[in-house]
């Protein structure tokens, strides 16, 4: 053997050493086991769309990539306003989380939650697929946690134990349960209610014992809560805000993947998202009202409002969409407001 090729043999062999060594590192750097976190369960749409992101990267990764889903946001012992922080501090690997629920860490995710802002489907769509969407990922990116998909949990209606509600003056001194933003008490203080926040796992007691009359969440959550068999014989159907979800990783978690490996967890929950927005649509709208039927069937009286109607509830919240157009930041407002305008064309 000629010098240089024992030379060229030595090197490539070194090289074949470095990086098998490399990519065990890297294998040994996966975790056996990635949580991941929801609030509700995989019954509902929102856990559905957690579940199925799990089996598609369990199956397209060959199992290099395991999930399991922790539901009732149990890493956090409930507490959902605390979500967003425990997948920032790698508590929590992955989770498809409310833009409510982490609203308190990215201010900005707000945005969702202002009254009567989106008045459709489509408004809801041009936002996130969007310049206001693209921002809010840059955003939550920035708070060290990696964006890869938008989901929905849907329109939040109202349900009280009292009485149907069609105008301001029906909710007044109604004691509702708000999730964590303040912009909630905001909102339901400006309407004569009187809000008090609490988790989503406390809620459900306080329903059924009577601390508080009403709540509002889109109506899989309460339809698949069974809110009706805890006296919530009273719903409004006035479309106020809706929630859309975000399928993330924790950095650390995505650093760790090979590039080939995040590829595919990526695309995986832009899949599993679309099937989830089109999960949380079904039976809930005019042309598809099957949960609503189901709904009044379990004798639950169903309120549409009136343009007139609704119009009084726009008015006595503008005060509070225009505190927060400045808390939020009034230029991702007004991009939302122009794309809202555009959505159509
Ligand atoms: O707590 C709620 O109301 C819920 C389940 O909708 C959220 O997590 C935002």
């Amino acid at each position: 053997m000629k010098l240089s090729s024992v030379v060229k043999a030595l090197s490539l062999s070194v090289a074949a050493m470095v990086c098998s060594s490399a990519a065990f590192a890297q294998n040994s750097n996966y975790k056996s086991e990635y949580k991941l976190s929801i609030v509700v369960n995989t019954q509902f749409p929102w856990g559905k769309g957690a579940e199925i992101w799990s089996e598609l990267v369990k199956e397209r990764t060959e199992g290099r990539i395991n999930i399991k889903i922790y539901p009732g946001t149990s890493l956090v012992q409930g507490d959902q306003t605390r979500e967003f922080t425990a997948i920032r501090q790698g508590l929590i690997d992955m989770a498809v989380g409310s833009t409510i629920n982490w609203s308190p860490q990215v201010r900005q995710l707000n945005i969702f939650s202002m009254p009567f802002l989106m008045p459709d489907y489509a408004a809801v769509d041009a936002l996130v697929q969007g310049e206001v969407g693209k921002q809010l990922f840059s955003l939550i990116d920035k708070a060290g946690v990696v964006p890869l998909a938008w989901g929905e949990n849907g329109y939040r209606q109202i349900s009280n134990s009292k009485q149907p509600i069609t105008a301001p003056a029906d909710m007044k001194g109604m004691k509702l349960r708000v999730v964590g933003s303040p912009l909630y008490i905001d909102t339901f203080t400006a309407l004569g209610a009187n809000p008090v926040q609490m988790s989503w796992a406390d809620a459900q007691p306080a329903l059924a014992n009577g601390a508080v009359d009403g709540q509002e969440n889109p109506l899989s959550i309460y339809q698949g809560s069974k809110l009706h068999s805890v006296g919530q014989k009273y719903l409004t159907l006035w479309n106020y805000v809706a929630d859309p979800l975000v399928f993330v990783v924790n950095k650390n978690v995505w650093n760790s993947w090979t590039e080939q490996d995040r590829e595919i967890v990526r695309q995986a929950a832009l899949d599993a998202a679309k099937q989830e927005i089109e999960i949380a649509r079904k039976g809930v709208t005019p042309e598809d009202d099957s949960m609503l039927k189901e709904i009044a069937a379990n004798g639950v009286e169903i309120t549409t409002l009136t343009p007139e109607q609704h119009e009084a509830f726009v008015q006595a919240t503008k005060p509070v969409f225009d505190k927060w157009k400045e808390r939020i930041g009034v230029e991702l407002v007004d991009q939302a407001l122009k794309d809202i305008e555009n959505r159509n064309k």
